[in-house]
């Protein structure tokens, strides 16, 4: 098939041939995991992680009060290095690394590894563990950031102390060949660190300050700082606002939710009651580019002749599911 017609095509394909076409399936929910008896293991703060994490975050207010005194290039620069950032993890670790839910070749898939780096959210490798267990163990104790433990463990707290052990036992039997089968994710995460120096701090700060005398002071507390700092919390939305604020049209069982404003700054990523429900689509939305710049760029990467296969949900299974198991809000909007 040519490119753009794989979505047409798929419209057949039922449920768990849609998942398993994408040679995997370790994003699905597990019915039958059940939490360990007895009680919950303590708390391990990670002190090193509380002080960097309040020192970014001091430095993202520092970076606001900047912006007045920005030239203008400053900022569209840092909403630039933003956009591709939060491309590296939209596109890249999620829709792509985790889901499997397109086909992407090579050259995009070192573009996507150079964006994921700007994003720093981790090395690919771990993103996608962690995000298969989140999906297949969702909101347990092997799930790493459980929304059941509340907004702030599943925002940020769960980046500041140790996992819970069932999140390492449960990961360790994922399945996570594809990923170690492809050269550019292992040779991302083999130069994390460095990637990350550069790609995430220092090229961002050298631009406005070298092509166009920005001074340092800003050029490194706004394109650096404060942009990381937005893309970091507009990701975590996802994993707590997304989790507890909004509609269930798709499915009532679970607790994620369709959240259009988390969805405006995650690219498209609040429709959460859908993701959670048909993870392998490519969209994870069924309003194609509406609150969804990455839909629009896996489309335009696919128009480009540089990914394909897209894996889309039909209309009529859609509807079938809203049907038995969704909250009846698709109605009224
Ligand atoms: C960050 C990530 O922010 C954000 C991810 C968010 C996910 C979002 C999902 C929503 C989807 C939509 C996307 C929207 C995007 C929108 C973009 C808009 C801009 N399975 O981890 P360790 C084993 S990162 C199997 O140290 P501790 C493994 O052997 C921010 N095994 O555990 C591992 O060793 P290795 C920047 C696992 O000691 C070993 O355990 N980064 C698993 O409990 C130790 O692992 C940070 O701040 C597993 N799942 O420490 C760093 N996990 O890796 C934060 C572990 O060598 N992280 N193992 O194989 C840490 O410092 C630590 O992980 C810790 C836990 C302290 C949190
Ligand atoms: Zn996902
Ligand atoms: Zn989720």
């Amino acid at each position: 098939t040519k490119n753009g017609d794989a979505v047409m095509e798929k419209d057949l394909l039922s449920h768990e041939d849609l998942a398993a076409a994408r040679g995997m399936v370790d994003d699905i929910f597990d019915e039958t995991y059940r939490e360990k008896e007895g009680p919950k293991p303590p708390l391990r703060y990670v002190w090193r992680n509380i002080i960097l994490m309040s020192l970014l975050h001091l430095g993202a207010i520092f970076g606001l009060t900047l912006i007045p005194s920005a030239k203008i290039q400053t900022l569209a620069w840092a909403v630039l290095c933003f956009v591709v950032s939060a491309l590296g993890i939209t596109a890249g670790s999620h829709r792509l690394w985790s889901h499997r839910s397109y086909k992407a070749t090579l050259p995009l898939r070192i573009f996507l590894t150079i964006a994921n780096s700007v994003a720093f959210q981790n090395d690919i490798y771990e993103w996608v563990r962690d995000h298969r267990v989140h999906h297949k163990f969702s909101e347990t104790d092997a799930d790493p950031h459980n929304a059941m433990r509340g907004f702030f463990f599943s925002h940020i707290g769960w980046l500041l102390v140790r996992k819970h052990p069932d999140v390492i036992e449960k990961g360790q039997k994922l399945d996570l060949s594809d990923i170690k089968a492809d050269k550019v994710v292992m040779f991302q995460r083999k130069y994390y660190k460095p990637s990350v120096v550069l790609l995430c701090f220092t090229l961002p700060t050298v631009v406005p300050w070298y092509f166009w005398d920005e001074s340092i002071i800003i050029s490194f507390f706004i394109p650096a700082i404060l942009r990381y700092t937005i893309g970091l919390n507009a990701t975590w939305l996802v994993n707590s606002a997304a989790h507890m604020f909004g509609n269930r049209p798709y499915d009532q069982n679970i607790n994620p939710r369709e959240n259009p404003l988390v969805s405006l700054g995650a690219l498209g990523e609040g429709f959460h009651n859908y993701h959670h429900t048909f993870p392998y689509d490519y969209s994870t939305s069924e309003f194609g580019w509406r609150f969804n710049l990455t839909t629009a760029f896996i489309d335009f990467m696919c128009l480009l002749g540089l990914a394909s296969d897209r894996k889309k949900v039909s209309k009529e299974v859609i509807l079938a599911r809203k049907m038995r198991t969704g909250d009846g809000s698709h109605k009224s909007g």
